[in-house]
């Protein structure tokens, strides 16, 4: 589980338990978290304000055990520590990575029933990639039906990217969504790693863009490229 709260919470980190990962559970120290920036100091520090030490903005505690929004440093070593884009249980303090993605993806309720009520045995590729296509058959039925029973022009922007892959979405890039109804923007949907249907909100690759001299409105407001580096925007 990941989430975000509203701005008057702060955009505070909501974060389930750590299942599995190669790199190490370094976030559960910024659980319940709020977001703090050089101009918000919303942190666990109370004598100083975090983002304004480290020149970045994050869900700071006291301070970090890691930080995805830190200095782009071409993957070297840096001099102090969590000074750069670190993941402490990965690399430490000192190593700044070169690349950096945040995504989201609803959790895939249909698939984990099927898979925790009907079969016991080891993880079956076969059977996930069989339960997709029938999950993008239906989908399908229900977008020709949908046709059929209402003379739609233009079909409402999907809810997210996991929407899209269920649609038939298959290509990783740029797409048009709709979260919650109250207006449409263009994202980023990772269709490619793990399943596919992410929905990226933050990705450093080359340095190209700044993430360090910015404040509260930037991180709302989001910036960058999305066929590049961006920050979605906490709004
Ligand atoms: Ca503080």
């Amino acid at each position: 589980m990941f989430s975000v709260s509203s701005e008057r919470n702060k955009y505070r980190l909501g974060l389930g338990i750590y299942t599995a990962g190669t790199a190490g559970d370094s976030l559960s120290y910024h659980r319940n978290m709020a977001f703090s920036t050089k101009d918000r100091d919303n942190d666990n520090a109370n004598s100083f304000n975090c983002a304004a030490s480290y020149k970045s903005a994050w869900w700071y505690n006291n301070c970090l055990r890691a930080n995805l929004n830190g200095y782009y440093y071409h993957g070297s070593q840096v001099k102090s520590g969590y000074r750069g884009i670190n993941w402490g249980k990965w690399k430490g303090a000192y190593y700044s990575a070169k690349r950096a993605e945040m995504k989201i993806r609803p959790p895939l309720k249909c698939l984990n029933v099927h898979f925790n009520n009907y079969y016991s045995g080891p993880a079956n590729k076969d059977i996930k990639v069989h339960l997709l296509k029938i999950e993008n058959q239906l989908a399908d039925l229900e977008k020709k039906i949908d046709a059929l029973t209402e003379n739609k022009t233009t079909p409402p922007a999907m809810k997210n990217c996991a929407e899209l892959y269920k649609s038939g979405e298959r290509i990783t890039g740029v797409y048009t969504i709709d979260p919650d109804g109250l207006g449409a923007f263009d994202v980023f949907c990772d269709q490619k790693s793990v399943g596919g249907g992410w929905t990226v909100f933050q990705k450093r690759l080359d340095g190209s863009v700044d993430f360090n001299n910015r404040g509260w409105a930037d991180f709302r407001r989001g910036f960058g490229n999305l066929n590049g580096e961006f920050w979605l925007g906490l709004d």
